[in-house]
């Protein structure tokens, strides 16, 4: 590679999101285990996020607010408040803007940042991501993680490796010999059950995907192959893209075994309305048009939609209106191993500043 060409891009990811701003405005909160979302008595609904306090214990996002509850009695579960989130998302971004205009965020509290103009001329990438840390604690009381490199994939891989407060940078020369180490599941489309059928193959890490040709990925893996094929390499091409929008948010679910039981479906369909909702709603978007598909075991495919008047992203409406779509296809006696839930047909509500790396879809490629 040309040392010349190298892009500089940094993906930000606030820590604890919803938690630490809970833990910000309310003093009383700050030290203590809480959970954002979910219910007290673990009366059902699913955890946003837990402060890091509370993740010491196990708690995570999206797990049952009940099991929350048994892992960590103490816990203390708190209301989400949407506006004050998207309030401090909004003083993120001005931050991000007086380094650079190439923002593409990809949910309230994440962004990827390219910085190769360097509008302030400040000389470094990683330095520019030090300013911006330090701009988010001192005028917003949060904390960031940050990753560094020439790429999107790859920044945004390490700026999870050491939250909270992490700056991580990956340079050209050590790109390679990160991406041998790391898991399958942790490269960038790979599902849960693309990785399992990578692990049956006795592909386990990037080093052991790197023995494939890309004639072979793609034999194996569909159309994602050729991307693993180079991102192993540490190629990752893809541009940031300011003013990428969201089309469609979904989720799906491959089983282990083909579920034949109504219950069992609306069960998964449950499951699935709430991914979809939780992340429609870290959007900031409402959809129109709910879709479901449908997997049988004989590997028939059908998608069916439902449109409702008022633009909706709530769990409830999402769940029914899957539920209902699932009904009319008769599921009694059939065998489904795929369930998957969309909602498309956004309506407006911060124009033109939604994007999304979706794994769910990715899968799909
Ligand atoms: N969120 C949600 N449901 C999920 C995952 C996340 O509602 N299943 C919301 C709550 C999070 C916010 O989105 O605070 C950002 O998600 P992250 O995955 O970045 O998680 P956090 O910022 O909470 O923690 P981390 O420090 O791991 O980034
Ligand atoms: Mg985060």
């Amino acid at each position: 590679m040309d040392k010349q060409s190298h892009r500089k891009i940094i993906h930000i990811d606030m820590d604890a999101f919803y938690a630490s701003v809970e833990q910000r405005d309310n003093p009383e909160l700050r030290g203590k285990a809480i959970a954002v979302g979910g219910s007290p008595e673990g009366r059902g609904g699913v955890v946003a996020t837990a402060s890091y306090e509370a993740r010491k214990f196990g708690v995570r996002s999206a797990m049952p607010s009940k099991r929350a509850l048994q892992l960590c009695p103490h816990i203390i579960f708190i209301r989400p408040r949407f506006a004050a989130y998207k309030e401090v998302s909004q003083k993120i971004r001005e931050i991000f803007r007086r380094y650079t205009d190439l923002i593409e965020p990809l949910s309230l509290d994440e962004a990827y940042l390219d910085v190769t103009l360097d509008k302030q001329n400040i000389g470094s990438a990683i330095d520019v991501a030090k300013l911006i840390k330090e701009a988010i604690k001192d005028e917003l009381q949060l904390t960031a993680s940050a990753g560094v490199s020439i790429n999107k994939f790859v920044a945004k891989i390490a700026s999870d490796m050491n939250k909270p407060n992490g700056l991580t940078f990956i340079g050209p020369s050590s790109i390679e010999s990160f991406m041998e180490k790391l898991p399958v599941e942790k490269f960038f489309g790979v599902g849960k059950v693309t990785a399992d059928k990578m692990k049956r193959m006795g592909l386990f890490s990037g080093i052991d995907l790197k023995k494939l040709t890309e004639e072979e990925m793609v034999a194996h893996f569909g159309k994602g192959g050729r991307f693993y094929y180079q991102i192993v390499r540490g190629i990752d091409n893809r541009e940031v893209q300011p003013n990428r929008e969201t089309k469609s948010i979904g989720a799906e679910d491959t089983f282990a075994y083909n579920l034949t039981e109504v219950n069992e479906m609306n069960a998964e369909l449950d499951k699935l309305a709430q991914t979809v909702a939780s992340r429609v709603q870290s959007y900031q978007l409402k959809g129109r048009t709910i879709t479901l598909k449908i997997k049988y075991s004989d590997f028939r495919q059908i998608t069916r939609n439902y449109s409702v008047t008022e633009p909706v992203n709530d769990f409830i409406t999402i769940a029914n209106a899957a539920k209902k779509l699932l009904l009319a296809t008769e599921p009694e006696d059939k065998r489904i191993r795929l369930l998957g839930v969309t909602l498309s047909n956004f309506g407006e509500i911060i124009p033109k500043q939604k994007s999304s790396d979706n794994p769910e879809q990715l899968e799909l490629f």
